[in-house]
């Protein structure tokens, strides 16, 4: 660090050309976030300094938090969901299935067979969580933090979990199952409606991720069953920073009962609140004051247009692809469209090299990946359109 701090404009010009050297969301197909709504900007400037990590000192911030709670507690079918804003899906995701390994251990099966093996010299087996192929890299996460073993559950053909995969996986040191609604890849929904069944039958957790598409199959046509209304759904991640348009960093997690919070409680004797669920400390209050202006503002009708644009866009763009012999994966649930495309890793790089076009692969199976976000245009559809046939044309 410099003795002396540099002028208000040098600092500018440093900034302007930092900015200058991100890539805009107008040439961005492959990102699950967008620019924030102006509103939501506005709400996270003035509430800057605002820290819900000692809420004590910021009663106006932390009861717009609880507001936001219940309005996607209900938007999820449990308006009484018990939870708390977290910075994504990955905190989100890392503290439900860490409430389900402490309660897990807790329980007093856990608690038998620990003291057994102590007496014998078995070692206690150790905790497995069931997850989708198709899981969000932060299970792994997950997985190497928790000391949880992570069992991956094989696809379908539509890339839907196999729920005869997932039966056969579970055991009795099963402590929960994941389902996706929205998955990071193929924008596909489990069928989360049978894992509910399962999870009830074997009396253990089932934590859906619907960090992308919690904000997005309320708003549409068809209805899917992924929420709170299946009585076996213990969990649920949903993000306001992907398709609610809020700003980095919202997140949402909400649990179905109180005593699965109560497991995440750590006392903070010194702070103006004596208990904390969460897993940072300090914790944004200008997120939260984003998430409140841009859902209030919004409203369902809001995120209804924002859902029904994306989703036309989508269509465009894969009839587009129909005249050029380029198909999807997978027949597109929501605005994640996967496609089958010759050379994709050639091609995603050349489209980033000669057109500046970001876009990304899935591993398997192996595609090219749009995700059609609120900044996509018809024109910019119709000009990665020509450029994607430019290289195509040349593989040939
Ligand atoms: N669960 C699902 C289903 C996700 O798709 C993601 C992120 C997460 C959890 C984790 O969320 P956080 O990243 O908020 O912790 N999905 C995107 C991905 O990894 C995130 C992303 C966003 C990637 C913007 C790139 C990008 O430019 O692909």
């Amino acid at each position: 660090m410099n003795e002396t701090g540099l002028s208000e404009e040098e600092i500018r010009n440093i900034l302007n050309d930092s900015k200058g050297q991100d890539l805009k969301y107008e040439r961005v197909l492959s990102s699950m976030c967008t620019y924030p709504h102006k509103i939501a900007v506005q709400a996270h400037m003035q509430f800057i300094e605002s820290n819900m990590g000692d809420f004590g000192l910021f009663r106006g911030t932390y009861n717009l938090e609880k507001e936001i709670l219940s309005l996607i507690g209900d938007l999820l079918h449990k308006a009484d969901a018990v939870g708390y804003m977290t910075t994504g899906g990955t905190e989100s995701n890392i503290q439900a299935i860490r409430s389900m390994r402490n309660l897990f251990l807790q329980s007093s099966e856990y608690q038998n067979s620990a003291n057994s093996s102590k007496n014998s010299d078995n070692k206690c087996a150790r905790p497995n969580l069931v997850v989708p192929d198709s899981a969000h890299f932060s299970f792994d996460k997950v997985s190497d933090i928790l000391d949880v073993e992570l069992r991956k559950a094989s696809l379908d053909d539509e890339l839907k979990v196999s729920v005869e995969s997932v039966r056969s996986l579970i055991d009795e040191n099963t402590i929960g199952l994941v389902a996706i609604a929205g998955s990071t890849e193929f924008g596909q929904v489990d069928p989360i409606k049978e894992l509910s069944d399962i999870a009830l039958e074997k009396n253990i957790f089932l934590h859906v991720d619907a960090a992308f598409g919690g904000f997005v199959l309320p708003f549409m046509k068809k209805s899917y069953e992924f929420d709170f209304k299946l009585p076996g759904v213990t969990s649920i991640a949903i993000d306001p920073h992907k398709m609610g348009l809020s700003t980095i960093p919202s997140g949402v997690l909400l649990f179905r009962d109180f005593h699965q919070l109560e497991s995440l409680k750590a006392d903070t004797p010194y702070l103006t609140v004596s208990t904390q669920y969460t897993l940072t400390g300090t914790r944004s209050g200008a997120a939260v004051a984003a998430t409140y202006a841009v859902m209030n503002f919004l409203g369902k009708e809001g995120y209804r247009k924002t859902v029904s644009r994306c989703m036309e866009l989508t269509h465009y763009l894969l009839e587009k692809l129909k005249d050029m012999d380029v198909y999807p994966l997978i027949e597109p649930v929501m605005n994640v469209v996967a496609l089958e495309v010759p050379k994709c890793d050639l091609v995603r790089s050349r489209l980033a090299k000669e057109f500046n076009w970001q876009v990304s692969i899935t591993q398997n199976p192996h595609g090219l990946r749009l995700v059609i976000m609120p900044h996509v245009s018809f024109e910019m559809i119709d000009s990665f359109v020509a450029d994607l046939k430019k290289i195509l044309d040349s593989l040939e």
